[in-house]
C-alpha cells in the first residue's frame, strides 16, 4: 500500500521551493526566520493561533480578534484580515503590505499572531515565555481537498493546474508547502498535551460554533456576556465570513479563500481506493497518539 501514493519525479514544484530541516517550503515562507528565529521580538502577552494550512486558522483568528475587542467590530471592519493579523513567517514581494515581521512590530499589545510553523521551527522564545497559543486542527482528508483548491488559486503557489490525485500524492509525500500533515500535527500534539495550549478541532467548531467562541474567550480570560458571544459567533459564521470583503480575498480575481466550509468534502474528491489507502496510513501514523478526527 506504501506504493499507492508513489510520487513521480516530475511532480509540481512551487516557486522558490526549498526544504528546511525536513519541511518543504515556497519562497513566501521567509527562510531567514527559519534560520534565525531570534529575529522575532516576541512579547510575553503575545497570543498565537497555530495550525497546519487549511484547518480553520482564519476563522479562529477572526473569533479571537473580536473577543479581544469585546465584540466591537469596528477594528475588524477597518482593514483586511492580513493587515490586522500578522502571519509571522510570511513575506511575498507581490503583497509587501503583509510582511509578517514588519506588521507584528507595528502592532500594539496584546498582539494576535498567526503562524503555520512546525514545533521544531517555531520561535522557541515564545514557548519559553509561555505565550498564549490556540492550535486548530482539521481532519487531513478535508485539509488535502481545501489545500488542493487553494493551490490552484493563490499566486504564491505559482500556476498549479494538477488533478486532485496528483496533489494527494504530493500531500502524502511531504511535497506540499508546510510539509507533512502528520509530522506537523503529531509533533505539536506532544507539546500541546503538556502545556497550556487551547486545542480546537475544526469539526467541533462546525458542530458547535458558539462553544468554540466560549472556549476561546475563556482561554483568553475575556468575560463576555451571552449577547456578545452570540454576536461574535454569528459575525464569524461561514456565510458572513464568505460575504465579508475584508476576510475573503475579493481583490484577487477568482480566489475563493472562504470556499465551502464543510466537513466531508473529501468524499467528492477521493476515490474509494485513495480513501482506503489513506485510512491505512492514517491508522498507522495516528496509533498511540490518543488523537483522532471525524471525517
Ligand atoms: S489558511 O490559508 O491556511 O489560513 O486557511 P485556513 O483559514 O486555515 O482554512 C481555510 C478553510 O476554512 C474554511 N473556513 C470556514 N469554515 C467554516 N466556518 C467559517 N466561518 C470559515 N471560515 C473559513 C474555509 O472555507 C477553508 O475550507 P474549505 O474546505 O476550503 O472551504
Amino acid at each position: 500500500m506504501a506504493d499507492f501514493f508513489k510520487l513521480y519525479s516530475d511532480y509540481y514544484r512551487v516557486p522558490g521551493e526549498y526544504t528546511f530541516k525536513g519541511v518543504y517550503y515556497a519562497s513566501y515562507v521567509r527562510k531567514e526566520v527559519l534560520e534565525r528565529p531570534d529575529i522575532f521580538k516576541i512579547k510575553p502577552d503575545d497570543c498565537f493561533v497555530v495550525s497546519y494550512p487549511k484547518s480553520g486558522t482564519t476563522w479562529t483568528l477572526e473569533l479571537a480578534q473580536l473577543i479581544m475587542n469585546k465584540g466591537d467590530t469596528s477594528h475588524t471592519e477597518s482593514a483586511h484580515h492580513f493587515d490586522r493579523v500578522p502571519y509571522i513567517e510570511y513575506y511575498y514581494p507581490k503583497f509587501p503590505q503583509w510582511d509578517g515581521l514588519k506588521l507584528m512590530e507595528g502592532l500594539k499589545s496584546p498582539r494576535l499572531l498567526k503562524s503555520q510553523l512546525p514545533l521544531h521551527l517555531f520561535p522557541p522564545q515564545a514557548l519559553e515565555m509561555g505565550c498564549k497559543m490556540i492550535f486548530v486542527a482539521r481532519n487531513p482528508k478535508d485539509v488535502a481537498v481545501s489545500y488542493y483548491h487553494f493551490y490552484q488559486t493563490v499566486p504564491e503557489y505559482g500556476d498549479y493546474k494538477g488533478q486532485f490525485s496528483d496533489f494527494l500524492k504530493m500531500f502524502m509525500n511531504k511535497k506540499v508547502v508546510h510539509g507533512d500533515w502528520f509530522d506537523f500535527v503529531l509533533d505539536w500534539w506532544k507539546y500541546i498535551k503538556d502545556n497550556n495550549v487551547l486545542f480546537l478541532k475544526y469539526e467541533d467548531m462546525i458542530k458547535n460554533p458558539r462553544a468554540a467562541t466560549m472556549k476561546i474567550a475563556n482561554y483568553l480570560n475575556y468575560d463576555l456576556s451571552d449577547d456578545v458571544i452570540d454576536r461574535i459567533t454569528d459575525y464569524c459564521s461561514f456565510d458572513k465570513m464568505k460575504a465579508n470583503k475584508v476576510v475573503n480575498f475579493e481583490e484577487i480575481e477568482g480566489h475563493e479563500f472562504i470556499r465551502k466550509g464543510q466537513k466531508g468534502d473529501w468524499r467528492n474528491h477521493f476515490t474509494v481506493a485513495e480513501s482506503e489507502a489513506f485510512d491505512k496510513i492514517y491508522e498507522e501514523r495516528m496509533k498511540d497518539s490518543g488523537l483522532s478526527f471525524e471525517w
